[in-house]
Parts: C-alpha cells; sequence; structure tokens
C-alpha cells in the first residue's frame, strides 16, 4: 500500500516545481528568521529572490554541525519558543549536543512521512509494533511512534533496555514488527535463545524496521536468518528530521526519499561540488517545510548514491543507497583506507563467529596497528586451540585480501563483547590520546 498516494508518486516535472515553491519560501524564511542564515548570506551576496529555479541551490551555503553547535540551544530556530511544542537532541559523542525543534505543524509533518515510510516497510493496523528505541531525546523512540500510531498499527512503547522484558513483551503481546536498531536486533535474538526462546518459532515477529546506525547487507541477511523475519532499513538525522527521511520499500532496492519535504544532493566531500549521478557521494539535505528548524544544505557526512529512476512499487520519489559509511569513519592504517563496514562483512561471512565485533586500533612509535576482537560463537570455543588459531589466521588473510592492512586477529569468549540497546559502538581509536 501507498500512504501518499498523490505525493510518492508525483511526476517528476511536478515534483521540481512543488520543490521549487518551497525552497523559495524556506530560502526567504530563513533569510528573515535565523541571523546565521542572513549573516551567510549577506557575505556571499546573495538575496532570496536569486533562487529562481532548482540549480540555483548550489548558490547557498552549507550548513555543518559546527554551525549546529556554536548556536546551541536555539540559535538557529526560525520560530519564537511559544511556537516550539517538541525538542529533541542528537547524540553528540563529545561536548554539548545539538538541539532541533518542531512546531505542531512540524510534527504533523512528522508523524505522516513516518507513517509513510513504515506503510513502505509493510506494516499495516493488524500488526503489533514493539519500539525498542529509546525513548528521550533521540529521536528514534518518539519519532516512530506517532508515525505508527497514525498508520493504525498497536504500538508498544517498550522504549530502549530492559531486554528480557522486551522479549516477554513480545510473547505476551503477540508483537509482530520489531523496531530498534540493527545491532539490538541481533542481541535480542541472543537473550531470547539464551532463555529457551527460538525466535524463528516461539516468537510471532515477521518485520523488522531497523535504522538509527550502519549495517550491512551480511548483517542484514544475519538478522532475518536468526529471527526468520524481513528486515528493512530506514534512515534519518535530527538535524533534518529524525526518522522519517527515507525507507525502503518492499523490494529493498534503495531507500525512498521523502522528496516533497527534503530536497536530497550528493557532493565531492573534499571539494563541495556535486558529483556525477550515479556516483558516491556525501548526502546533503535541504529542508522544504520544516518551520522551526530550517536546515539549508546540511552537511551530513553520510555516503551515498542517488538513483532517480522510478521503482517497481510505483513511487516516482528518488532512492538513496543504504548507508553503510560516513565520512569520519573512514580509518586510515598506515596510509590505507579502510571502513569498519568492510570488516563487518567479511566477518559476518565467516563460520564459527558471532556478529559481534570490536576494532582497536593504536599506535605503536609511528606505526598504526589494528586489532579485531571478535567473538566466537556458542559451540566453537571449546578450547580446542588449535581451531581457533586455525580460524584466527583464516580471518586475519580474509581481511588482508578485502583490505590490504595486516590486522591482529583476537577471539574471544561468547558474550563477552559491549551490548547496547541503542547504537552500537564498534570502533575505538586511541591513536590521538596519550599512551595511545
Ligand atoms: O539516528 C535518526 C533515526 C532514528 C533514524 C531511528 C532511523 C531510525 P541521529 O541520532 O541524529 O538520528 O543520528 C543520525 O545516524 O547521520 C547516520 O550517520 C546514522 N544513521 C541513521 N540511520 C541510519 C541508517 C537518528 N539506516 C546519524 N543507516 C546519521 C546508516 C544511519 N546510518
Amino acid at each position: 500500500m501507498i500512504w501518499d498516494n498523490d505525493l510518492e508518486c508525483l511526476d517528476r516535472k511536478q515534483l521540481e516545481k512543488l520543490q521549487l515553491e518551497r525552497l523559495k519560501q524556506t530560502v526567504q524564511k530563513v533569510y528573515d528568521k535565523v541571523p546565521l542564515y542572513r549573516k551567510q548570506f549577506d557575505k556571499k551576496g546573495l538575496r532570496p529572490g536569486d533562487i529562481n529555479s532548482l540549480d540555483d541551490l548550489r548558490l547557498l551555503p552549507f550548513t555543518t554541525k559546527d554551525d549546529l553547535r556554536d548556536n546551541y540551544p536555539f540559535g538557529l530556530f526560525a520560530v519564537p519558543q511559544e511556537e516550539v511544542v517538541r525538542v529533541h537532541a542528537s547524540s553528540g559523542t563529545t561536548g554539548k549536543p545539538v538541539v532541533v525543534g518542531y512546531t505542531a505543524d512540524d510534527m504533523e509533518m512528522w508523524t505522516g512521512l513516518v507513517a509513510r515510510m513504515v506503510t513502505m516497510a509493510g506494516v499495516t493496523s493488524k500488526d503489533v509494533a514493539q519500539v525498542a528505541f529509546g525513548y528521550g531525546l533521540f529521536t528514534g523512540g518518539f519519532g516512530l511512534h506517532y508515525g505508527l500510531e497514525r498508520a493504525g498499527a498497536t504500538v508498544v512503547p517498550a522504549s530502549g533496555g530492559n531486554t528480557e522484558k522486551q522479549i516477554m513483551l513480545m510473547q505476551d503481546f503477540g508483537t509482530t514488527v520489531l523496531i530498534s536498531t540493527p545491532s539490538y536486533a541481533l542481541y535480542l535474538a541472543e537473550v531470547a535463545q539464551m532463555k529457551g526462546i527460538d525466535p524463528r518459532k516461539d516468537l510471532k515477529v515477521r518485520l523488522g524496521l531497523f535504522g538509527g546506525e550502519p549495517w550491512t547487507e551480511e548483517m542484514r541477511a544475519e538478522i532475518e536468518q536468526r529471527w526468520d523475519m524481513k528486515a528493512t532499513d530506514n534512515y534519518g538525522l535530527s538535524e533534518v528530521l529524525g526518522p522519517g527521511v527515507s525507507g525502503e520499500c518492499q523490494y529493498a532496492c534503495g531507500h525512498h526519499i521523502a522528496e516533497d519535504h527534503f530536497i536530497v544532493e550528493t557532493i565531492n566531500s573534499d571539494t563541495g561540488e556535486p558529483v556525477k549521478p550515479g556516483e558516491e557521494g556525501e548526502l546533503v539535505f535541504t529542508s522544504l517545510t520544516k518551520q522551526a528548524f530550517p536546515v539549508i544544505r546540511f552537511r551530513t557526512k553520510d555516503i551515498s548514491v542517488i538513483n532517480q529512476e522510478q521503482c517497481k512499487c510505483g513511487r516516482t520519489t528518488a532512492r538513496m543507497r543504504k548507508v553503510t559509511g560516513r565520512t569520519d569513519d573512514m580509518l586510515i592504517i598506515r596510509g590505507v583506507n579502510v571502513f569498519p563496514s568492510q570488516i563487518e562483512s567479511v566477518l559476518v561471512n565467516m563460520e564459527g563467529l558471532s556478529p559481534h565485533y570490536r576494532l582497536n586500533v593504536t599506535r605503536k612509535g609511528f606505526l598504526d596497528e589494528m586489532e579485531v576482537l571478535v567473538e566466537v560463537s556458542e559451540n566453537t570455543f571449546d578450547g580446542r586451540f588449535k581451531e581457533l588459531e586455525r580460524l584466527e589466521k583464516e580471518i586475519k588473510e580474509k581481511l588482508y585480501t578485502v583490505l590490504s592492512v595486516n590486522a591482529r586477529v583476537r577471539l574471544v569468549e561468547p558474550h563477552t563483547l559491549e551490548r547496547t540497546s541503542g547504537k552500537s559502538k564498534r570502533v575505538y581509536d586511541y591513536r590521538n590520546q596519550e599512551g595511545g
């Protein structure tokens, strides 16, 4: 089913007309209401009236996470605080978070876009949808909650954590849809199994809506196998909206972007210039309808490819390839570029290993060293050291083939690496720390 048939299936010419109208309004609004944007426009000698085509978007300045941090907490809001009905904040790893706000109209738009996205993934009013994202400043819990409700599902606001209780709720309420980070879905399956519950047979979860962190196709296959479910991906970020920016339809061939509310560009992250159609680049979003917190050309640091061909599902909106990396999560090990997703692809495909791993990067003298810690699966670790040595060697060789980097590999016992109910942290880079 298509939630918003008229808008999701618009002819591209009509869509672009709508985008331009909305872009002009947004540009005028930020110029009038947000001092940072006015300053940046003035510096470039730009007036809102100079934006007369979608190509003129390139004249506009980029917005970065630092701009948002520098204007903490409400400096980039375009409406008075009494019109803001909700704030959220993105999970900053260091320092102050980035704060975003929503008016009542923004909330309505957000709810509608999430309803659109969950419907696209296959949720219906017959579903019992358990939201295992944190309810709080993170946009995941509340964002999914209202859209699922709008789509008519029976929502179980379990929030993150309390893993055993999550399983109990799934059993007792007959949960059919799980909403969480992909790494938490794996952890939930593991805990269920430890309690003697087989997620494939004893639970009714048929569909997963996962997002909030990168995960590979190999990880998707692993989750689908452990749960006997269809695992779909959806993407979003607080600065732009939260969840609801894009999501997969039943064909899972890229995420449909809500282009009537956002313009997406892909740029070369070094030069800031647009990449050619079909080429990989950094995603940049401009909001078209947001009232409290409009953003102009927000640089996400997420890497993807945009495809404007019409999808088999009938939707005409552009699709973005699943995001498996960010410009800032690429590790440079002895001069070689390494993406954590490459390591995940190798590990998840190998027999005898669990999908839990951790990368430690250190520097000895002037040389970078990478250590990969991998958990073996239950029945692999039974004290046969020769076998383990052989497995470590095999992983090391496979990693070298893919990365051209020599990594130290250490197998660890099952259930020893940290799990979280939110976004997982797998890379620990100690190189810039004293003694690292
Ligand atoms: O993670 C919003 C969200 C919540 C999306 C729940 C989907 C589901 P932030 O906390 O601001 O917002 O983090 C945004 O997380 O720039 C990406 O790097 C990453 N990210 C989010 N979804 C995906 C995904 C939410 N499906 C940042 N695949 C983004 C890969 C993702 N990375």
